[in-house]
């Protein structure tokens, strides 16, 4: 059975609805950044460009630094643009878009997302870095599939009861990262640790202008939580989103942080662009070793 036009949309040019792509255009290295305008301070690292494309907040510039082809995507801000930049890069390498069908043969992507993220811990600081361990999915996109093999019962049964967490609220889902980028990604020089990803900015992450929370005790429930000797880290908007459809789908995934605030001490980075550029350099350096 072919894959109906109103459920994987092309362009009249063939290309993918939202990310205006076509299979020839993107790498099997791929790198996430929030902000469209991370992209191109990615992208003057490559020796060459040979693609770049913009539909609403979805820019991809594809190139190559020392033979290594990557394609770098803004994804905007949330796991529901992730949603849509995931499903539609695997249908772009795994969906034969002629057939409608799904190929016999799948494709891996690697995925590095670069983004910037507010520490929860006080000895994790402004202008750090933090590569996520595991995701623990606080906004319920990840519920829409059947995300049961990819996740991780006990330390979300775990959190529930330390954060005493409402049952109006969506399942917390613990994912972890692909082992094999974490090897090529980590270093002393960096934390690791349990990225929670948020489903706003605000009151999904405990931030208080005019309106109550519904528990304003929880950013500290969720930073003095223990699991094995892990612990949640750093506060964000895509990583889960990243993990879980990156493992449903066949993927390898990693989310690498630049703290630029700290919910901990209430501090905000003084050149939050410094870290960006120190975190696009080490990823960048690491990917190509
Ligand atoms: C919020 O300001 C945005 O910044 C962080 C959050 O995850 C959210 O997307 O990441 P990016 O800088 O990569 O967008």
């Amino acid at each position: 059975m072919s894959i109906k036009q109103s459920e994987l949309i092309l362009n009249p040019d063939g290309s993918i609805y939202h990310l205006n792509l076509k299979p020839e255009n993107i790498a099997t290295n791929i790198i996430f950044v929030g902000d469209q305008d991370r992209v191109d301070k990615i992208s003057k690292y490559f020796d060459s460009i040979e693609f770049t494309t913009q539909k609403r907040e979805f820019k991809t510039t594809t190139g190559t630094l020392k033979n290594k082809r990557f394609s770098v995507i803004s994804t905007g801000i949330g796991p529901d643009n992730i949603d849509i930049v995931l499903n539609e890069l695997d249908a772009l390498v795994n969906i034969d878009l002629e057939t409608r069908k799904p190929k016999e043969k799948l494709t891996k992507l690697n995925i590095v997302r670069i983004g910037t993220s507010g520490s929860l811990q006080k000895d994790i600081p402004i202008d750090s870095i933090v590569l996520s361990s595991h995701a623990l999915d606080l906004n319920g996109l990840l519920h829409s599939y059947q995300v049961d093999k990819i996740s991780h019962p006990e330390i979300e049964n775990a959190f529930i009861k330390h954060t005493n967490w409402s049952s109006k609220k969506s399942h917390p889902l613990v994912i972890s990262n692909s082992k094999e980028l974490a090897v090529k990604l980590a270093s002393e020089k960096i934390h690791q640790g349990i990225t929670a990803t948020a489903g706003g900015f605000y009151g999904p992450q405990g931030r208080v202008l005019r309106l109550a929370l519904q528990d304003d005790d929880l950013n500290h429930k969720i930073d003095s939580f223990h699991f094995n000797g892990n612990r949640i880290t750093n506060l964000e908007m895509e990583t889960s989103a990243i993990y879980g459809l990156s493992k449903l789908l066949g993927h390898n995934a990693i989310s690498m942080n630049a703290i630029i605030a700290n919910r901990a001490d209430g501090s905000f980075s003084e050149n939050p662009g410094k870290i960006v550029s120190d975190l696009i350099k080490y990823t960048l350096e690491k990917l190509v070793e």
